[in-house]
């Protein structure tokens, strides 16, 4: 029988976990190591996640798992078809302690709730030690960001991202004082698009044999999930993200500024990074990134409202988002304060409606497993606060149709950020708007069946009477909120007969909606 001393420590490495200096493997040694990896059926389908997403996983872990081993570690690989594949990730590490008789499992805490639970069970269901540690991969912990919160009326995003700031030191100078003289450059950066705007293409990277065989599986095992394999173009290495961020660099920091809202028919990324993907896998370092917009600002590469607009989604949003979602967990999957209940509409997954805006972003959503921030916020986002349709089904949808869709970040975006389903603490009021924000920054309204200009009636622009019967339905809890201003009194100088359209037009346009088979998002 193996001393302790020589029986190895289980290393196992999740699918979002693919950082090789990953906590659980810093001051490890090769000879007395085991990586564990896992395509386990719970993980796929725990929803049923878009078809790309899967494959992107698949292949990212197992072309991670290549490196390791070219590196000199033993990995021990369980493929989803593997004989006696245990189907989860408690079922895989029994596995794995049967095999390799470890001495301990140091093991880096999971990004969803979900699996952290999981994780907890293991001291009590193995006999060798297991040790959780901390995830390192972010700019703030979560102790950091709990003693934040900590006593604060408001969790506002801004007052938070000016630590970040501090603490990173990027942008800032020796005294305290931001670069430019102000923290935000928000204000420069809602240009709408202007006629015949376009954006170099971002490299797409052809899938090698490994993620041909991955795309081959995902079709084979989970062809009837949402969304199409055959633009798949995503990097899966940490060379072919820092690939893409040279890309990006290179080609679109300048203008993601300025366009960072604006939405074009047809032009899926516009000027938008598309690194969200590689930085949730872990092929790409959040801080690392931000360093180098910083140092293209520096070099005169790109003006200063669009490289502090991208750090502050990174160290800003990315990382108070992650902050959020733990300290909201695990209430935050229930919240409703506005007590939405109806279901999603059937149009989310098949994208057949004649609203070009919505259509337009659930077919790049379809294509690319992707949608950009605006899109997600201010079209799909928008169209399911002001539609009030249930929060859970809405963060099914979101969590499925994202190739970079992990709990932790999409649910506070999805139920405090579009929903307003936690009553306020994270956004200071509802994102609602009516068809003419969509109008003024797109150009999808031009080409609609419905008119932009018609308020109600046949033919109206549904986000134009869905706002107004959202904000009427309403009135109790939002009319005290201070921002949201002259609405109320906007809405009762109009009238009887012009309220009564409006929300007659809604509620034909609601009464009308199809909701989705529930089968779409979870196994039935
Ligand atoms: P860019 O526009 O280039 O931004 C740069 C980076 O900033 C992104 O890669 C991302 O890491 C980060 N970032 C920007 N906004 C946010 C944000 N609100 N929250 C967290 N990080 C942000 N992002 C995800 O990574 N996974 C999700 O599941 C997800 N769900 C979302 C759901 C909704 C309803 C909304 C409104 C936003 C969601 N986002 C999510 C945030 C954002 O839309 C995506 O990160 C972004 O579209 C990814 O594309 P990009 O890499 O081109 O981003
Ligand atoms: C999303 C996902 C999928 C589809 N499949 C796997 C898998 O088979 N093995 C794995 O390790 N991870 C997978 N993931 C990502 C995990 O869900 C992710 O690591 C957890 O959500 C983190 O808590
Ligand atoms: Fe969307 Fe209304 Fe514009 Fe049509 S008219 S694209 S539904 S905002």
């Amino acid at each position: 029988m193996p001393s302790p001393a020589e029986r190895p420590v289980l290393v196992p490495i999740l699918g979002d976990q693919l950082t090789r200096t990953i906590a659980s493997l810093r001051g490890r040694t090769k000879d007395d190591t085991v990586i564990l990896m896992m395509e386990v059926w719970d993980e796929a389908t725990y929803v049923r996640h878009h078809k790309q997403k899967i494959a992107l996983i698949f292949s990212a872990m197992r072309h991670f798992a290549a490196e390791l081993r070219d590196a000199g570690w033993t990995v021990d690989y369980v493929e989803l078809t593997d004989t006696d594949n245990a189907g989860s990730f408690t079922g895989e590490i029994a596995r794995a302690v049967e095999r390799h008789d470890p001495r301990a499992i140091h093991v880096v805490e999971a990004g969803e709730w979900r699996v952290q639970q999981a994780i907890e069970e293991w001291p009590d269901k193995f006999s060798c030690d297991v040790e959780i540690l901390p995830d390192d991969r972010f700019v703030c912990s979560l102790a950091e960001f709990r003693e934040w919160a900590e006593d604060r009326d408001s969790l506002r995003m801004e007052f938070f991202y000016r630590e970040m700031r501090r603490k990173t030191g990027l942008l800032m100078h020796g005294d305290g004082k931001p670069e430019g003289g102000e923290w935000n450059y928000d204000s420069e950066n809602r240009k709408p698009p202007r006629e015949g705007l376009s954006a170099p293409q971002r490299p797409l990277v052809e899938p090698d044999d490994i993620t041909r065989e991955c795309i081959d599986l995902v079709e084979e095992k989970f062809g009837d999930h949402f969304g199409s394999l055959e633009n798949f173009g995503w990097p899966v290495t940490r060379d072919q993200a820092e690939e893409a961020a040279d890309a990006f660099f290179a080609e679109r920091i300048e203008c993601f500024g300025p366009y960072q809202d604006a939405m074009v028919h047809g032009q899926d990324d516009l000027f938008h990074s598309m690194l969200s993907t590689s930085l949730n896998l872990g092929l790409l370092d959040p801080l690392d990134l931000c360093r180098r917009a910083e140092k293209a600002y520096e070099e005169g590469k790109a003006p200063l409202n669009s490289v502090e607009g991208f750090i502050r989604q990174i160290i800003g949003w990315r990382e108070y988002i992650r902050g959020f979602y733990w300290l909201q967990m695990p209430h935050l999957q229930e919240a409703n304060a506005l007590n939405a209940q109806r279901g999603l509409p059937e149009f989310f997954w098949t994208g057949e409606t004649d609203m070009r805006c919505l259509a337009d972003c659930i077919r790049s959503t379809r294509d690319n497993a992707h949608a950009h921030h605006i899109q997600r916020l201010m079209v799909l986002g928008n169209f399911c606060l002001i539609a009030g349709i249930s929060p859970r089904e809405v963060q099914d949808w979101y969590l499925v149709v994202y190739a970079d869709a992990y709990e932790w970040v999409e649910l506070p975006n999805v139920a405090a950020m579009v929903l307003y389903a936690d009553g306020g603490k994270l956004a200071s009021k509802p994102y609602a708007a009516s068809g003419n924000y969509i109008n003024k920054m797109s150009n999808y309204c031009s080409d609609c069946a419905y008119s932009v200009s018609k308020k109600t009636g046949e033919g109206a622009c549904p986000f134009n009477s869905l706002y107004w019967h959202f904000m009427d339905r309403h009135r109790d809890t939002l009319e005290s909120n201070h921002r949201i201003g002259r609405v109320y009194s906007n809405w009762d100088r109009m009238g009887e007969d012009k309220q009564a359209a409006y929300l007659e037009t809604a509620q034909d346009f609601l009464d009308r909606l199809e909701p989705a088979d529930k089968g779409w998002a979870r196994e039935q």
